[in-house]
């Protein structure tokens, strides 16, 4: 069993191979289809985003497609950095860039309003058919200092309030257990198989 991903961060296709393997599924990601488009992501919302990234490759592949838009929603800065967390600190910069620039644009802000969650949506798309949408939370606050060497992107910055440590100090099965990707993973088993029986 396969399962095809379309992304090409390789701390998410991480994540979705760790959780998917448990399931009896291979993943595969557009890390393993380098000639395939990188898709623009133009939508105001995490939905359209996931959608546009899954639709445009299961119609290229002629294949389901499952895709993940996701990112960081902070409330003192009124959402953001939300569906712009990849490109923050401005394209194609580094995961370090990105948290130096929400650290700085947090500097005056005291704990208690550091608060913060992450957001995923998944969209599992296959040709000719409806579209299949889930999404999940994680809720948590932003500390000082990065701290840990697990996960990617804002993890070393997000503190984890149930364990008080970053998402970045969480071994990877401890933060796919809790994470908004883990949660939108699990939704996904749950609504799988009715989307199946309908779309036969
Ligand atoms: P693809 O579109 O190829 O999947 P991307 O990184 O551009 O890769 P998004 O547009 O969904 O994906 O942006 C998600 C960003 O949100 C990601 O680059 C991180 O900066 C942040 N993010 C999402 N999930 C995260 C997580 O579990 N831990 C830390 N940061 C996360
Ligand atoms: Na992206």
């Amino acid at each position: 069993k396969t399962i095809v991903i379309a992304t090409r961060n390789p701390g998410k296709a991480r994540e979705f191979a760790a959780m998917f393997s448990k399931e009896g599924y291979q993943v595969k990601t557009l890390l393993d289809y380098p000639e395939l488009p990188d898709v623009e992501e133009t939508g105001k919302t995490f939905e359209e985003n996931a959608r546009l990234k899954a639709e445009t490759i299961a119609q290229i592949l002629q294949q389901p497609v499952l895709a993940d838009d996701s990112g960081l929603v902070v409330d003192a800065l009124n959402g953001m950095p939300g569906i712009f967390s990849a490109r923050f600190a401005g394209e194609r910069k580094s995961d370090a860039a990105n948290n130096a620039k929400l650290l700085y644009e947090l500097t005056d802000v005291p704990d208690e309003k550091r608060t913060a969650h992450f957001h995923c949506t998944l969209v599992f798309a296959a040709p000719q058919k409806e579209s299949l949408v889930v999404e999940a939370d994680w809720p948590g606050r932003i500390g000082r200092i990065p701290q840990g060497e697990n996960g990617f992107g804002y993890d070393p910055l997000f503190v984890v309030p149930s364990f008080e440590k970053t998402a970045a100090e969480l071994t990877g099965e401890e933060k796919n257990h809790i994470s908004h990707r883990g949660l939108a993973v699990k939704e996904l088993g749950k609504v799988w198989k009715n989307w199946l029986e309908e779309n036969k």
